[in-house]
Formats: structure tokens, sequence, C-alpha cells
């Protein structure tokens, strides 16, 4: 597709983003509307962004619509136009078939493509031009993630005057794996482009500055590495040469824990989550898992803990229900088909051995449902089971928790999601030690409210004091550091 018409309306702070914070929605009559999707990243962006008039640049989500740039609640959009060919061969193969597994584990296995990298190359090329047209001189731009990793650079080259910073959400993988990909060097150009390159734990950005010493031979010193540039004006390292300081640290990212909890306060939602008990046939223990269906998160080790833990008769089906939310994802890759299928094989066959009429031990649903729905789920489950692979940070956990204004309930969390940095007095669980898994789940059955509780509140106080406001200044105060004395944002 061709790059997008330049535009003359320019901005001082922009955000990119491979989806752009809006949905397009067509009525029966073809008319075209926009509908605000409600994240978090857009939640803790909106008063930055409307505070120094940002702008948001990203792709409508659906290929071959070209839309000119335009206004949505206060935010200025400006939409990236991608081929059906870019979809698939930039999005669905290079983002979610090379670098997703890549950089979680390699649990499944990556592909390389060159077709792939030439339209990663050619998308971000097409990003970063789009940006650049729009920032004004001096401007700050933060990208978003594992899509645009080559934005920083190609934008550096462009506009040598922006401060740019990156924030990757998913892990970093250490360099003995990320060491496998045909463009290892590449990506990492790409991103010392930034001022600042943000990740979600400490461990990420120590793996990041390690592949950056090995594969570029670059120094660091702390979260500080020396990129050689070409500017007789830089300053100098101890080595003699011309460089730029470039950052790497962690920066956890966090939800809109208040929002979370008025959800969870409003009688209807409570009302709801009785509703939702009522109908399971009032079991003693609810426990619930809410995930986008991907291999990372673990679910298929989820449902093998609790379908054995009845088998055994370690818990009756009677007393106890598992609610699986699985909301459907990239359904278009092969290996997202066939965990659909794995997942609602062992389903039905633990429903079909050890249900009985009227009690069935798993209830999965394959759908996406309102924010309303979820919270009231989570305040009708008793153990919240997050057991992912591998996960950048993991909301989910922390949606639980703020939703808990009751003090109550259990979250079970992988030591492999970066929640469990923060969320200590969570019971942590390697997910693949099946054993360790269902006497965790025992465990948490059969918790006091005692402990319960004090485990919880300490978990309430650390989500709703690290918020997903917090997350997005601090990120945005360590880039401000970087940039001339004269582009500082206004922090409101
Ligand atoms: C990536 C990283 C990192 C899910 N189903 C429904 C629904 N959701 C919402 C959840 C939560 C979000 O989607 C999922 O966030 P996670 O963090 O759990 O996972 P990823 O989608 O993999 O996100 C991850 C995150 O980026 C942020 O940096 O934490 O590690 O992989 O908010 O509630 N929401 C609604 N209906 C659903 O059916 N309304």
């Amino acid at each position: 597709m061709s790059a997008p018409s330049p535009s003359s309306t320019k901005y001082a702070f922009v955000v990119a983003s491979n989806r752009l914070p809006v949905d397009r929605v067509v009525d029966q009559d073809g008319n075209e509307g926009w509908r605000h999707s409600p994240g978090g990243l857009v939640t803790a962006l909106e008063p930055v962004m409307r505070a120094n008039d940002g702008a948001w640049v990203g792709w409508v989500g659906q290929p071959e619509v070209e839309v000119e740039p335009f206004d949505n609640e206060g935010i200025h959009i400006v939409p990236v136009p991608l081929s059906g060919e870019d979809v698939e061969e930039y999005y669905e193969g290079f983002s979610n078939d090379t670098l997703w597994p890549l950089y979680h584990d390699v649990i499944e296995h990556p592909s390389y493509h060159r077709d792939w990298w030439n339209a990663y190359k050619r998308v971000n090329e097409r990003f970063a031009t789009q940006i650049a047209e729009i920032t004004e001189q001096d401007g700050i731009v933060w990208v978003q993630d594992y899509q645009l990793q080559l934005v920083p650079a190609l934008l550096r080259a462009k506009r040598p005057d922006l401060t740019i910073g990156f924030f990757n959400h998913i892990p970093f993988p250490p360099v003995g794996i990320y060491a496998q990909l045909p463009w290892r060097a590449q990506i990492l150009d790409g991103l010392l482009g930034a001022d600042v390159i943000g990740f979600q734990r400490h461990d990420d950005a120590s793996d990041f500055l390690r592949a950056v010493r090995h594969i570029k031979g670059y120094t660091t010193k702390g979260q500080t590495i020396d990129v050689p540039v070409d500017d007789p004006d830089a300053p100098r390292s101890r080595k003699g040469i011309t460089v730029r300081h470039v950052e790497a640290r962690h920066f956890p990212i966090s939800i809109d824990a208040e929002s979370f909890e008025a959800i969870a306060r409003r009688p209807e939602v409570q009302e709801r989550a009785r509703e939702i008990r009522e109908s399971l046939g009032n079991p003693k223990t609810v426990l619930l898992g809410v995930d986008r269906l991907d291999y990372t998160k673990g679910i298929r080790h989820r449902i093998k803990a609790f379908g054995e833990l009845v088998e055994d008769g370690r818990i009756k089906v009677e007393d106890a229900a598992l609610i699986q939310v699985a909301s459907p994802s990239r359904e278009r890759v092969d290996t997202y088909a066939t965990l659909r299928d794995e997942i609602e094989l062992s389903v039905g066959r633990i429903n079909g051995d050890l249900g009985v009429i009227g009690h069935q031990p798993i209830s999965y649903l394959h759908h996406g449902y309102p924010r309303e729905e979820m919270v009231a789920l989570y305040l009708a489950a008793d153990i919240m089971l997050v057991t992912a692979l591998r996960d950048g940070m993991n909301l989910v956990a922390k949606e639980y928790v703020a939703a808990r204004f009751d003090s109550d309930g259990v979250l079970i969390l992988s030591e492999f999601a970066g929640a469990a940095d923060e969320l200590k007095q969570a019971v942590i669980v390697n997910p693949h030690d099946i054993g360790a898994l269902k006497d965790s789940i025992e465990r948490a059955i059969e918790m006091p409210r005692r402990e319960r509780s004090t485990r919880m509140r300490a978990l309430r106080k650390r989500v709703r004091d690290n918020d997903v406001a917090r997350w997005s200044r601090s990120f945005l105060e360590a880039l401000d550091r970087h940039a001339p004395r004269n582009a500082q944002l206004d922090p409101s």
C-alpha cells in the first residue's frame, strides 16, 4: 500500500501502536463510525494526550481500509493503512508467528521467512514516515510494542530532533534464544534508535542489555548503552568514540485500578456475580481463568490440573466449578487454531468423563465479554488461575485483585508472568509442574478466610499504589530527561 498522504497538522506528542485505540464499526446501512476501545493504555495516556494535544498513529484493524485522520473523544487519530498482504506477512506472519513465539520462550516453534521480514520492514517504514510527517520540531514520540521495533531508528534517521521512547509489552528473551533470529542485529539497531527502551520486568531489561553487548558489541554501564554515532559534537565514551546514550529499564505496566473497583461496587454487577454462582449450582468453590486463547497462557496446564483433581477424587464435581473464558484471538494463525482444537478436546473429555447431570466440571466459553461481565466473573470466583507459561505482565491478575474490594479470593499466579515480580502475596506456582499446581489449587480451596484476606489486602495495596497512570508518568518522566528543555511534556 502507498505511504499515507502528508498531513499538514503537527503534534508535539505522538503515540504509535500497531492497533489504534478505536474500532471501525459499519452499521446495516453501510454508515461508518468509530467506537472508542477502552483499553488500559488508552486510559493511561488519555490525560497526557489531551494536555499535550497528542496524536495516536496506528492501524484501524481491517485490511485495505484507507481513512483520513480524524478526532475521536479528544484524541487525534492518524490511521496507517495495511493491505491484505501486509496483514498476512507483517502482522499474522512476522509479528505473531515469528516474534511472538520467539519472545515467549519458543513455547511454539517460530517460523522464519524472508518475505515476512521484508513486509515487517516495509510496514515499520510506513509507520516511521507517517510519524515523521506529523510530529512537531523537537516533539516527543512513544512507540508501543514488538510489531514496531524498527520504528525508533527509522524515525531517528528522518527526524534527529525528536525524543523517542519505546515500550515492549511482551518479554524480551534470553540471548541464547534471541540469537536464533536471522535479523537479530537489525532489530537491536531498530530499538536502539530510541532514547528510552522500556520493559516489563527487570530481567527483560537485563536480557536486552546482554543481547546488545553480545550481538552488537556495544558497551553498557548499568542501564545505559553507549551507541556509537557519527557526530563530532556527541559525547565521547571511555574508548574515545562519539556515542548516544540509550537507557534500557523496566517499567511494570498496570491497570486503572480505581475504575475496576468502581465497577465491582455497582449493585447490579454484584447481583450478576451471585447469578453466575447460582447458575453453576452454587458450588462451594468457583475457579476462574480469563485469557486470550493463546498458547502462552497455560490454559491446557490448568485444565489438566483441575481435571486430575476431580478424577483423583480430591475435588468432588458437585463442590467445584471451573469457568474458563478463552477470548478468540489470532484465529488465522495455524498454531492458534490447533490450540483451540486441543483445549476443546480436553474440556469435552473431562466434562464427558467426570460430569454428572446438573454439574459439569468446566464451563468453557469461547467469547469476548463486556468489561462489566468480566468484573462480575472476578467477583464470583473464589480462585483466579493465572498459569501463563510466559507473559510480559498479565493484566488479568491485577484486574482480579482490583475488583476484590471485599478482600476475599485467592490468586494463583505463575512465576513466569511479569506480575509475579510485584504480586508476591499470590500463591506463586510453576505451571509446568502439574503436581505442584494441583497442590496449590487444593491449598487455595482450603485457605482460611483470615489468610485470604491478609494476602488480598496486601495485593490490593500494591495494585492501587502502582496503577497505569503511575506507569505512564514514570516512563514519560524518564523520556523527558532526554528531551530538549523546550520540548518537555505537560504531565497532567
Ligand atoms: C499483552 C501482554 C501484558 C480478555 N478477554 C476479554 C477481555 N480481556 C482483557 C483482559 C485484560 C486484557 O484483555 C488482556 O491482557 P493481558 O495482560 O492479560 O494479556 P495480553 O492480551 O497478552 O497483553 C501482557 C499486556 O500486553 C499489557 O502490557 O500484560 O503480558 O501479553 O485487560 O481483561 N476484556 C473484555 N472481554 C473479554 O472477553 N472486556
